[in-house]
């Protein structure tokens, strides 16, 4: 199996700038893809991000297990953490994350008034690994375009301050990853998600992993997606499995066989897409 790994030299620039910019911040928000709570988190906040509130903020939604997601954020608040499930593309859930922020700030804001001081605006550092929404996330949170987005990891490269309402200033920060996945199925889930560059896997062996994953959690979703028969997978190998999905979305070659590369890059952006169904790849029991 080859080992993914994609730690590129803007990210590690980004974390020094973030650990300065901490400096100045009041909290911050850590996005996490709500498909992989734990394998989008970057242990390496920890330290960059540590003295000061965090809120888990569980992004795309709308494409993770509910039941899933109900359960990571009962963890997370079992942790003492202040933790928001929402859809970022959506306006829904805006406004529980404003009020977990407020709430956050609610200590600081008490500290100026003791200390005689006017109230100032909340300093919030948007933390995350890459794609999973931290831009989005800021523009509907100020209802307008001012954040640059893109369906690819790696879009924001810039730091940028941005005002929501009176009280709140976010900071969007560049997806960072860490410089070594120390478990493969870490790397597989990012990479399944989108989060790690194409140019650093390959397709084929991400989609074989993932046909893998949906056939012994998915089966039914998979076999309705694709018209296969259930009883026919057992025992099949996920080369074969990717063959029948080829086969019945007819991508073969002038000779009938499997366009396998194609096949790996509809499945990979159909599971992305939510269009096979909604799965978290890390579960919680
Ligand atoms: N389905 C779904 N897609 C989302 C959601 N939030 C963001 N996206 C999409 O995810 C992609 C990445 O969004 P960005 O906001 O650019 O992600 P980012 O975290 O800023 O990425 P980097 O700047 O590369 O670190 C875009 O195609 C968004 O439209 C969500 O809640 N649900
Ligand atoms: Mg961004």
């Amino acid at each position: 199996m080859t080992i993914i790994q994609w730690y590129p030299g803007h990210m590690a620039k980004a974390k020094r700038q973030m650990q300065e910019d901490m400096r100045i911040v009041d909290m911050s928000l850590v996005v996490l893809d709500a498909r992989i709570p734990a394998s989008s988190y970057n242990p390496d906040f920890e330290w960059i991000l540590a003295k000061k509130p965090v809120i888990m903020v569980l992004n795309k939604r709308d494409l993770a297990d509910e039941r899933q997601t109900a359960q990571w954020l009962a963890e997370f608040r079992r942790r003492g953490l202040g933790a928001v499930a929402l859809n970022a593309q959506q306006a829904k859930g805006r406004q529980e994350l404003m009020q977990q922020i407020m709430l956050t700030a609610e200590p600081l804001f008490q500290e100026l008034e003791a200390r005689g001081r006017r109230r100032r605006p909340v300093r919030v550092m948007v933390a995350g690994s890459p794609n999973t929404g931290k831009s989005t996330l800021i523009n509907t949170l100020i209802a307008k375009s001012a954040s640059k987005t893109g369906n690819k990891p790696g879009v924001t490269r810039g730091k940028q301050w941005v005002r929501v309402g009176d009280w709140v200033e976010l900071l969007d920060t560049p997806g960072v990853l860490w410089p070594k996945f120390e478990q493969h199925s870490v790397a597989f889930r990012l990479a399944a998600t989108g989060a790690i560059s194409p140019t650093v896997y390959d397709n084929y062996q991400v989609s074989l992993e993932l046909i893998d994953w949906l056939v012994n959690n998915a089966c039914p979703q998979l076999c309705e997606r694709y018209k296969l028969d259930a009883a026919a997978l057992v025992g099949l190998s996920p080369e074969e499995v990717l063959h029948l999905i080829g086969r019945s979305r007819g991508l073969l070659s002038a000779g009938g066989l499997v366009r396998e590369d194609e096949t790996a890059r509809l499945l990979l952006a159909e599971f992305r897409n939510g269009r096979i169904g909604r799965f978290t790849l890390d579960k919680l029991l």
